[in-house]
């Protein structure tokens, strides 16, 4: 019943490459045809070129991670219903070469989000952080959002002028990309003159709208991945939370059981990640797992260390604040009910998400969040807890 371990491989171009991560153990593949315009249809072809790529060098391609949903969707405005028309095909087409199990977020503009990409731990290694002192810089002083003062505290609109005049026109630039250039896997990236009209066209869609568009969304797509046998799973919001007065309604329990009782089926499914829903103090993982298991079908195991100022940066997979032991045991639990009950997809796929920069990471190109050695330590760590915990109940 052992989680299948995959590894998440951005394409060809990728710095990591298919042979690096035949070391690693995994033997699951989780990618995405990046190159392919957003909202446009995936091809046969072009899902069977890929997945030949990854099978040649002996994987399996074990989830699509993600097929983006365009902003049209989101919004629901524009060309809405093409691009909801192109994700069905594309879901058939996967469908036909047997990929079951689709990836997505419903983020607005922004997919996860960092101020941060390398942030130096005492160890020498480099890690992701968001500082919400550095973000309000951002927001206040380099984007401008309109209203955006509203939004903060005055101890915190003065601790990050107070930043703000102390940066220099590199950390300036750095910021700015760093939040919206686009993270790895993340949808768009955007200039900050693009990015201010782009956040206009969300100027009337608080949460009920957008979580309205969510559901529409599902109740359109979920029919044809359940003809297709693909199972949608959702990635939560990463931050968890709103930010720069967009909206975001995947980052609770709550959300989540809102989105399985609007399309009640199986096939509208979650992908549980540790380090989304670990940055809020207030989800409680070990209970959530136990509550939604049922439709969790991708796993992202990762840890994050938390402080009190809402602070947050990738922390070791067994360290931070989530306890990875209490994960591990909810989730082979999952496992046994699903078992129980005759049905067969529980080993399910788990990647262990992001990593830190270490060792030769450090001297080599590689994806913020996606170096070779640091998510190594991670899938390894987390293998021997998984078989520690297993060993010791069989
Ligand atoms: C990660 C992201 O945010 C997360 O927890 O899984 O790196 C993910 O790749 C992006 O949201 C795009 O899917
Ligand atoms: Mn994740």
């Amino acid at each position: 019943m052992k989680l299948e371990e995959t590894f998440r491989w951005f394409g060809p171009k990728d710095p990591v490459a298919l042979s690096d991560i035949k070391m690693t153990g995994a033997t699951g593949i989780v990618t995405a045809l990046h190159h392919i315009p957003n909202g446009e249809i995936w091809s046969i072809a072009e899902i069977e070129k890929r997945k030949s790529e990854i099978e040649n060098a002996g994987f399996r391609w074990s989830v699509v991670e993600s097929v983006p949903v365009h902003e049209a969707i989101k919004t629901k405005t524009g060309s809405y219903q093409t691009y909801i028309e192109n994700y069905k095909e594309t879901l058939k087409n996967l469908s036909k070469c047997n990929i079951r199990i689709v990836c997505y977020n419903f983020m607005p503009v922004l997919d996860w989000t960092r101020t941060d990409l390398n942030y130096q731990l005492e160890d020498g290694s480099m890690a992701l952080r968001f500082d919400t002192i550095d973000f309000a810089v951002f927001e206040l002083w380099l984007l401008k959002r309109p209203h955006a003062e509203k939004q903060y505290s005055k101890k915190h609109i003065a601790l990050a002028q107070s930043r703000f005049l102390e940066m220099n026109n590199e950390e300036k630039e750095n910021l700015i990309g760093n939040i919206i250039a686009g993270l790895p896997g993340a949808e768009e990236g955007y200039s900050l003159d693009e990015f201010n009209s782009i956040l206009d066209t969300y100027k009337d869609i608080g949460a009920d709208e957008l979580r309205e568009n969510l559901i529409y969304f599902l109740e359109q797509i979920i029919p044809t991945a359940e003809a297709s046998k693909v199972f949608m799973c959702i990635h939560p919001d990463d931050p968890p939370y709103p930010i720069l007065g967009l909206q975001r309604v995947v980052s609770t329990k709550e959300d989540i059981l809102h989105i399985y009782k609007s399309v009640d089926s199986i096939y509208n499914g979650l992908t549980f990640c540790t380090g989304s829903f670990g940055v809020r103090p207030d989800n409680d993982l070990y209970s959530m797992i136990e509550e939604l298991g049922e439709r969790i079908h991708f796993l992202h195991l990762r840890n994050v260390k938390r402080d009190t100022a809402g602070n947050f940066h990738e922390a070791n997979h067994l360290e931070g604040n989530t306890d990875m032991f209490e994960v591990l045991k909810a989730i082979i639990n999952e496992q046994k009910r699903r078992n129980d009950v005759g049905r067969t997809d529980f080993n399910i796929p788990m990647r262990p998400d992001h990593g830190h920069k270490i060792l030769d990471d450090l001297i080599k190109k590689t994806n913020p969040g996606y170096s070779c050695i640091g998510r190594l330590r991670g899938l390894a760590e987390l293998r021997g807890l998984e078989m520690g915990i297993r060993k010791s109940i069989e």
